[in-house]
């Protein structure tokens, strides 16, 4: 149909280069936000996205999850999937993906929360603050509310990248995540763990918003100073910034698990003294350390 050239800095742009190399295709960076109109006929990056959100919400199409067709162009099924989501979310239903739809959707695929893999019988609360709007072009983190203090060392997010080798089959597809923060050492030295989980920097990557576990992985390096202590922690001296990077990863871990994919930091653990339990934990606005969705498939 016809396009519409949107140059915004308020929206977040998808910007998805698409090389075809031999028989892959290699989509280098895919933000789940959109901003064109799709309807039948359309094809694109967006489309894929649209159609595995669709799928995933319970609006079915069959062709894709069948694996019949490949995802990338909008056809009659994608249409009537969209209809059906559009009259249970009480929209016209017809069909065209225009800036009510488009609205609805940014809206919900900017609220998937992770959930917690919380154990059986239990609630599972969130220890990290409310989420607040944050102005554009500023990270907003808290000062003395939930166990954070000023003199707690300031961390804060610099930047997050989602990418996927999107190869030809079905389920072999491979992301690779990046979140950049720095850590501000105030009031005295602060030492942050070299491990990833429970113990030190804790992630998650989730598929729409349930936690997955199997085919994830994370490793953290410090990118300004990457000797390690005697307890293998990274020590930030007093009063300096050092730059971390978590480099996460999520390969398909089985059939029917194409979806959108995403890596959030959760928590760091730090300790003003060099030993084996970092007793400190700074939890932090889950929406602002976080890459965008990603397709896999
Ligand atoms: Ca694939
Ligand atoms: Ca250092
Ligand atoms: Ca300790």
């Amino acid at each position: 149909m016809k396009k519409q050239i949107i140059k915004s800095v308020n929206i977040l742009t998808l910007v998805i280069a698409i090389m075809v190399m031999s028989l892959f295709v290699v989509v280098t960076k895919a933000e789940a936000e959109f901003f064109r109109n799709l309807t039948v006929g359309s094809s694109g990056s967006d489309v894929k996205v649209l159609q595995y959100f669709l799928i995933e919400q319970g609006y079915d199409i069959p062709a894709i999850s069948s694996q019949v067709a490949s995802a990338g162009y909008f056809g009659a099924q994608t249409r009537i999937a969209l209809m059906v989501y559009q009259r249970a979310n009480g929209m016209p239903d017809t069909g065209f993906f225009g800036p009510l739809a488009i609205a609805n959707i940014n809206a919900r695929i900017a609220g998937l929360t992770p959930s917690p893999l919380c154990p059986s019988g239990y609630v599972c609360t969130p220890l990290s603050p409310p989420v607040v709007q944050c102005p554009v072009g500023y990270v907003c983190t808290p000062i003395g509310t939930s166990g954070t203090k000023k003199s707690d060392p300031q961390i804060n997010l610099i930047s997050s990248n989602a990418s996927a080798v999107a190869n030809s089959g079905s389920n072999d597809d491979v992301a690779s995540f990046k979140i950049r923060f720095s850590v501000n050492a105030v009031n005295g030295p602060v030492y942050v763990s070299s491990t990833t989980g429970a113990g030190g920097v804790s992630f998650a990557i989730d598929k729409s918003g349930s936690i997955v576990t199997s085919g994830t992985s994370a490793t953290l390096v410090n990118i300004t100073d990457g000797t390690l202590t005697t307890r293998g922690n990274y020590k930030i001296e007093q009063g300096q910034t050092e730059t971390f990077e978590l480099n996460g990863i999520a390969q398909l871990p089985a059939a029917g698990m194409s979806g959108l994919y995403r890596m959030n930091i959760t928590s760091v653990r730090w300790d003003r003294n060099d030993d084996n339990t970092l007793d400190n934990v700074s939890t932090f606005n889950l929406g602002s350390f976080s890459t965008s969705y990603i397709v896999l498939n």
